[in-house]
């Protein structure tokens, strides 16, 4: 026999988005600055062939080969100081929230506020990122305390997954019956793990914090409700994005200006493998559905690379990411890592009606790709 669980829905979305943008113009002047510091300072070792110039970065480029136009940024001045190239945050004290839970609790109090919920409602967060500020005490946690929920809080990490991965955890959570509302926040303080040194990926990233409230459809009452139909997680091992940043780091007399200390990435390889693997998990979980993508109206895909978005969704349904039936939102806010599908959730369900279906959909570094199909009630 099996067994019945209550409907779950998707009853708020919230977004932080931080004060500072960098335009491309910003960010390539900035860099062109560094490069030409390190050259000079370098200047006889690279006169007598011991070391490659650095070349100048291009905003044509960046815009071609990414789509990326402009990316919000929490410390806008230390990024481009061309005399250091990545954010100052000032240290907090333990009494003091957390920077990453701060823009965490912004988000998911306007996530609240659409769900028509308060934090004592929620009794489950789940603190899902690439990226984590601290090793323990988990950011869930005190992020469970700042909202006054109660429960049980924990953090994730399964890269720009993060997000549907947790979506999961939240929506089985909820039809298992170990939480009534569970908050999914996703603070990508991406600034923090780019290395905006390297012309190969210093335009990729953007700082910001998406929130969404998940729980039973019979406790919800907000306006907007989304019914999870199914989710569909799948992992398959890769270096070819990678971040060697850790615990250990210490203990192995690493620099810490090490590349493989940031972001890293065999770009082209990823274009490639990622469209293929995409469209045929997409089209997978559809199948166990008994849907076609055809049917879908929106797919909220992540937000990484415009063309990577545009050969998924010709491969899916014959469109065009950017038009309605695949918004892209990164030329505004870049890659944010894991929140980016959900931003484009965030800002692209207003107009669709009730009945209508979409995929939220996440590809990551694992790799990792998590689909959750939601229906309008
Ligand atoms: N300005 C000017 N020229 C540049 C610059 C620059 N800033 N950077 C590189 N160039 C030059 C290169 O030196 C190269 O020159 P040459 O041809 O003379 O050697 C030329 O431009 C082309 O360089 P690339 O081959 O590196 O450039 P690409 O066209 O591949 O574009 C991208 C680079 C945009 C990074 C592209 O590879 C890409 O987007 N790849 C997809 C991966 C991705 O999106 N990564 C983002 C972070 S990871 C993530 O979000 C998850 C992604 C999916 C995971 C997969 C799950 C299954």
């Amino acid at each position: 026999m099996q067994a019945s669980f209550p409907a779950v829905v998707i009853s708020g979305t919230g977004l932080y988005r931080p004060p500072h943008v960098i335009t491309n113009a910003e960010l390539v002047a900035a860099f062109n600055a560094y490069a030409d510091l390190q050259n000079a300072e370098h200047a006889a070792a690279i006169a007598a062939g011991e070391r490659q110039p650095l070349t100048h970065s291009s905003v044509e480029f960046i815009e071609k080969a990414s789509g990326i136009k402009q990316r919000y940024v929490i410390d806008k001045a230390g990024v481009l100081d061309p005399a250091r190239m990545y954010p100052r945050f000032e240290p907090r004290p333990d009494e003091q929230l957390s920077l990453m839970a701060e823009i965490a609790v912004d988000a998911a109090r306007k996530a609240l506020a659409q769900a028509g919920k308060t934090g004592a409602d929620v009794d489950a967060v789940l603190c899902s990122s690439a990226n984590m500020q601290r090793a323990y005490p988990a950011m869930a946690v005190e992020i469970q305390q700042a909202l006054g929920a109660g429960g049980y809080g924990f953090d994730m990490n399964v890269a720009c997954s993060s997000a549907t991965f947790a979506l999961e955890q939240a929506v089985n959570a909820v039809r298992t019956g170990s939480a009534r509302c569970v908050l999914v926040v996703n603070p990508e303080i991406t600034s923090a793990h780019l290395e905006w040194r390297d012309r190969d990926c210093h335009f990729i990233f953007g700082d910001v914090c998406t929130a969404l409230i998940v729980e039973r459809a019979d406790t919800a009452t907000g306006a907007d409700q989304w019914e999870v139909l199914g989710t569909q997680l799948v992992t398959q091992f890769s270096s070819n994005i990678r971040n060697n940043f850790g615990f250990m780091n210490r203990a192995e007399d690493r620099d810490p200006n090490d590349r493989d200390l940031t972001f890293y990435q065999e770009g082209r390889k990823v274009f490639k493998d990622v469209v293929p693997m995409a469209a045929a998990h997409i089209e997978g979980h559809l199948a166990k559905l008994g849907l076609e993508p055809t049917q879908m109206r929106r797919f909220w895909l992540h937000q990484a690379n415009q063309g990577m978005n545009q050969f998924v969704i010709r491969k899916l349904v014959g469109g065009e990411a950017g038009s309605e039936i695949a918004p892209l939102i990164l030329d505004e806010y870049a890659n944010t890592a894991s929140a980016g599908s959900i931003i484009a959730f965030h800002h692209h369900r207003a107009d669709l009606a009730a009945g209508d279906t979409g995929v939220i959909c996440s590809f990551g570094a694992g790799y990792s790709i998590g689909s959750v199909v939601v229906k309008k009630r």
